[in-house]
């Protein structure tokens, strides 16, 4: 039972989930209606479908929409207008100030017109726009002017055409909802996410303390909430006695479609309108044409187009005929990569043969065994495969052997080129210079042997005798030779009697 119950609430989970991915609207990407930084502005300090007012200035990263001075107002309104039934507006601001207390504020807007048609800034008196607007404003209050401490406050106002703000009270009865939430001075871009499908509106807002996208909350919902079905987008900022810069990084801006109807397929009027669109823009484009030729009539025609607009198209036999051409080029290009390939084995062929034939009689032309058949090959037959093979083997481990060489070759080149450079560079240089050294001493030396002849005898003699001194005189020496003589004599006299006597004993 239990089960079954289960199963129940898990097949109505089912249901209810399918029904809600179902019913999930279609977005599509309106880029004219949509900003975003980096390389915002063009050269003319413009924003490409972005049109702005008062003391907004574009930059590179965003749109300043006020700078931090006292009683400024500005906007940035979009060229074309949201023709949508659905839609959902994100924009990315900053609103940042040196103050603990900042004003006035910033506001996003859906409306039938621009709220800023002109430079004149005295009527753009809510939030920069101008007042009794047609469609939604949704504001970010930064200033308490009612002084029930809820500010800084994000809140959505709807407005028919016919209400004036009450600014006074901070439009306290006239939103249809709203969050307080700190919107100043955030680490990152504040997100506020606006969107409008089947009359239901809501507000999500990021808090713009992380860089997160998804950490969105809900701020505001309202249902039946009726608004043009068409409207301009725009974005404004106002400054009073304290003053904040209010800055817009970027809006990104979806129309939502519901899933069941097919928006791949254009309708009828749509079809019409495109069609009508592109006939004007053709004929303004002939007009251009002829007013450059009429304004420079001595130019010299472009050869391209004296032809005509024949010149610039072809016909459908041309172009079948040129797929055909293509088409044989192609299998002829093929074709002759084709027969280069045959050359090429042909001349491999005639190689082989030629080798083979060059071959001393006897080596390959041995009777052999087909695998197999058991025929006998007699002597002359032509020639074998594993023959081939063999021959191919040898040739390879030929040509290896002679890589080898040549790369033992190159090695004892690049080592004798080193030996000599060696030699050439710093060995060379450290045995001359021990030559030279060799050299000098070697003269040193015949120097003091010149000397010691070229000096006087008498500096020869033996110096005066002394107890410590010990030079032996020549005659001194001749007798002691003499003696040394007489007593080597006289010893090997008494030897050869010894020897004699000895003898006489055996
Ligand atoms: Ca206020
Ligand atoms: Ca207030």
């Amino acid at each position: 039972m239990s089960s079954a119950m289960f199963s129940f609430h898990f097949l109505l989970f089912i249901i209810a989930f399918l029904c809600v991915v179902a019913q999930a609207p279609k977005r599509r990407f309106e880029y004219k209606l949509s900003f975003k930084g980096p390389h915002l502005v063009q050269r003319d300090n413009s924003v490409p479908f972005w049109e702005y007012f008062g003391d907004a200035l574009a930059g590179d990263e965003g749109i300043r929409i006020t700078p931090s001075l006292r009683s400024k107002k500005g906007s940035v309104w979009s060229k074309n207008k949201l023709e949508s039934k659905g839609w959902e507006i994100e924009a990315g601001v900053r609103v940042t100030g040196r103050g603990r207390i900042g004003a006035d504020g910033l506001a996003i807007w859906f409306t039938e017109g621009r709220g800023s048609k002109t430079d004149n800034q005295v009527d753009n008196v809510v939030f920069g726009a101008a007042d009794k607007w047609n469609g939604l404003g949704v504001f970010l209050d930064s200033f308490d002017n009612d002084g029930q401490h809820n500010n800084p406050y994000i809140m959505a106002v709807v407005n028919d055409g016919t209400i004036a703000y009450d600014h006074h009270n901070d439009g306290s009865t006239q939103n249809l909802g709203g969050c307080l939430r700190d919107f100043r001075n955030k680490p990152f871009p504040v997100r506020v996410k606006i969107e409008y499908y089947n009359q239901i509106l809501t507000v999500r807002v990021h808090n713009g303390l992380t860089n997160n996208q998804n950490d969105f909350e809900i701020c505001m919902s309202a249902s039946n909430v009726v608004l043009p079905a068409s409207g301009y987008i725009g974005i404004s900022a106002a400054t009073g006695g304290l003053a904040d810069d209010h800055d817009i990084l970027y809006l990104s801006t979806h129309s939502l479609h519901d899933p069941t109807v097919d928006t791949s397929q254009v309708s009828e009027e749509e079809r019409q309108k495109f069609e009508q669109e592109f006939k004007q823009y053709q004929d303004e484009l002939d007009k251009a044409k002829q007013d450059y030729q009429k304004e420079h009539p001595d130019e010299k025609k472009d050869e391209y187009y004296e032809g005509g607009d024949d010149q610039w198209f072809q016909s459908q036999n041309e172009k079948e005929m040129k797929q055909i051409f293509d088409g044989q080029n192609i299998i002829n290009n093929v074709l002759r990569e084709v027969n280069r390939k045959l050359d090429e084995l042909m001349g491999r062929q005639e190689m082989v043969i030629s080798r083979i034939n060059a071959m001393p009689v006897g080596q390959g032309q041995a009777p052999q065994q087909v695998q197999g058949g058991g025929q006998q090959q007699v002597a002359g037959s032509p020639i074998q495969r594993h023959e081939v093979d063999r021959l191919i083997n040898n040739q390879n481990s030929l040509l290896q052997q002679i890589g080898d060489l040549k790369y033992i070759i190159n090695d004892v080149q690049q080592k004798a080129i080193a030996i000599q450079n060696q030699a050439g560079t710093g060995g060379g240089v450290q045995d001359k210079m021990a030559l030279h050294e060799m050299k000098d001493r070697i003269s040193n030396v015949a120097n003091d042997i010149q000397l010691l002849i070229n000096k006087p005898q008498a500096n020869l003699q033996c110096p005066p005798p002394s107890p410590s001194n010990n030079c032996l005189s020549s005659s001194v020496f001749f007798v002691a030779l003499v003696i040394q003589f007489v007593l080597t004599i006289g010893y090997m006299v008494y030897r050869s009697n010894k020897e004699a006597q000895a003898k006489k004993f055996y």
